[in-house]
């Protein structure tokens, strides 16, 4: 066996058979391999014109015929199936080698294995990938991880396959270890808010207007050319127009309204619970699927529980029903900055904690391509981080300060409308007390903390002086210095 590919694929389903397709059609020569052989075969013979791919049924040969360094693309289904691939190719490797997990790994699983490889010379590439099939083949947006040095030879052939936005690749090196993971799981959580926002959009305007659902579909088809410019509104816009062919009704009311999850929108929350991050917007869009999914609950809550509510009277004529559609918008951008802003707050604490140094400026510029959440308002949120690489709070650019603070009174207009006509929003009202909170003074925080102290003996601060202080409560309650 010749080692002449220049880097290699194994896991051939339809993420890794894409990505093979997309490294063969940028003039690489790749070779390929699947646990079962069909898969390889079905590849060469239906896109073998495509490039030059070099098929192998073993490992052995698989790595045998890659040029060294190696690169060695590993696409399988994420959990035990990428350790099991992992195990079989360690004894055919060599110093220096590249392994490269592009499946949707747990950061911790990443952190762990290229801990492990690199203790056997080899390079360890955690690295996320989003735009499901269609990314895969025509340029996903692709976060590496690992080491830099592994980055200078591998990046080359990624950036070439990316996704490109103004000529600009949507990859770029992330940070060591399970950087790149973390970021992609980050991403999909993000992805989870944004997907909800849209959803409550579109429940406040089909309650509020009474319009149908290819109706609103037209809306969302208008936005999609401003500010909410976006992958995510455009599909919006083309599922709430699609017809059932079967009953001839808008697609969207046929379907069950159960959402599922695979499980990134989970571990982002716990991950935002671990660093005492406060992700609502992503929190609460996981626990609205779980709702969705709470079916006796749901059961039970509808034969039990009133709403007290009228319908919705949003004005009948045409300029207060505009008002009321442009209000939904502003609420909807302002709620997604918050999203966003959150989920960036998480990169910036992961970062700090596991010693990443990630570009929180450079994510946002590989996101406007390529991935789920492609957006044009990511150019913006680069833009801030370039203003301030450190900047706590993205809300407190002040392009987003000015763009949010625009659309604020509507914000509160439809979160309080939707509490009054009995909407479920949890995640515009979330955000919205997220920004009250963020924004406030004082915050009752300093009341919980007089609790803890009375019950628990936690200690405070006080706002006067320095120090930690405890009251004796259940004697004299006299202030002691801790
Ligand atoms: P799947 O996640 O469905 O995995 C199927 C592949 O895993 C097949 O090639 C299968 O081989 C292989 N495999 C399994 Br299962 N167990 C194995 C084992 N013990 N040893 C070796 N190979 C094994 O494929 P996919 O949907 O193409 O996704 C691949 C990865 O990309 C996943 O980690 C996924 O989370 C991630 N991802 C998917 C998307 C998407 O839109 N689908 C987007 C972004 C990322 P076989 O053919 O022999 O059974």
């Amino acid at each position: 066996m010749t080692a002449r590919a220049q880097i290699g694929v194994t896991g051939l389903a339809v993420m890794g058979r894409n990505l093979a397709r997309n490294f063969a059609r940028h003039g690489y020569t790749v070779a390929v391999h699947n646990r079962s052989y069909a898969k390889t075969q079905s590849l060469v013979e239906e896109a073998g014109h495509e490039g030059d791919f070099v098929p192998s049924e073993s490992m052995a040969d698989f790595v045998a015929s890659l040029e060294r360094p190696r690169k060695v693309v590993i696409m399988v289904k994420a959990g035990a199936a990428t350790d099991a691939v992992i195990d079989e190719l360690l004894p055919l490797l060599s110093e220096g080698d590249i392994v490269v997990d592009a499946g949707n790994a747990h950061f911790p699983d990443t952190i762990r294995r290229e801990e492990a490889l690199r203790a056997r010379g080899l390079h360890f590439v955690g690295t996320g990938v989003s735009g499901g099939e269609e990314g895969a083949l025509l340029g996903p947006s692709i976060m590496p991880g690992g080491t830099r040095e592994s980055y200078e030879s591998l990046g080359p052939i990624l950036e070439a396959i990316s996704a490109k936005v103004d000529g600009t690749p949507c990859c770029t090196y992330v940070g060591p270890n399970g950087a790149g993971h973390f970021v992609k799981m980050v991403h999909n959580g993000i992805e989870y808010a944004d997907m909800q926002l849209i959803a409550e959009a579109y429940d406040l305007l089909k309650q509020g207007l009474g319009a149908s659902a290819a109706e609103i579909g037209q809306i969302f088809a208008e936005w999609n050319s401003g500010d909410l410019e976006s992958f995510l509104i455009e599909i919006t816009a083309d599922v709430l127009q699609h017809v059932d062919a079967e009953t001839g009704s808008a697609f969207v009311d046929i379907v069950l309204d159960q959402a599922e999850q695979k499980g990134t929108g989970r571990w982002t929350v716990q991950n935002g619970l671990d660093l005492g991050v406060p992700i609502t917007g992503i929190a609460e869009a996981t626990f609205a699927r779980a709702l969705s999914g709470s079916v006796p609950q749901r059961e039970a809550g509808r034969a039990a529980l009133p709403a007290h509510t009228q319908s919705w009277d949003v004005g009948a004529d045409d300029a207060s029903r505009a008002r009321f559609v442009e209000d939904v918008r502003l609420a909807l951008y302002a709620s997604k900055v918050v999203a966003y802003s959150q989920g960036f707050d998480q990169i910036a604490a992961a970062s700090a904690e596991n010693g990443w140094d990630i570009d929180r400026g450079a994510m946002a510029r590989i996101w406007r391509g390529g991935c789920i959440i492609r957006a044009r308002f990511l150019n913006r949120i680069t833009e801030a981080y370039e203003r301030d690489a450190n900047l706590p709070l993205l809300l407190a650019d002040e392009y987003f300060t000015n763009a949010v603070g625009n659309g604020l009174a509507a914000w509160r207009r439809v979160v309080a409308g939707a509490a009054q006509n009995g909407v479920p929003t949890p995640a515009f009202s979330s955000s919205l007390a997220y920004y009250d909170g963020v924004r406030a003074e004082r915050l009752p925080a300093a009341l919980i903390q007089a609790q803890r102290d009375f019950f628990g003996a936690h200690t405070y601060r006080r706002t006067d002086r320095d120090g930690t202080f405890h009251t004796q409560w259940s004697a004299d309650r006299t202030e002691q210095e801790a």
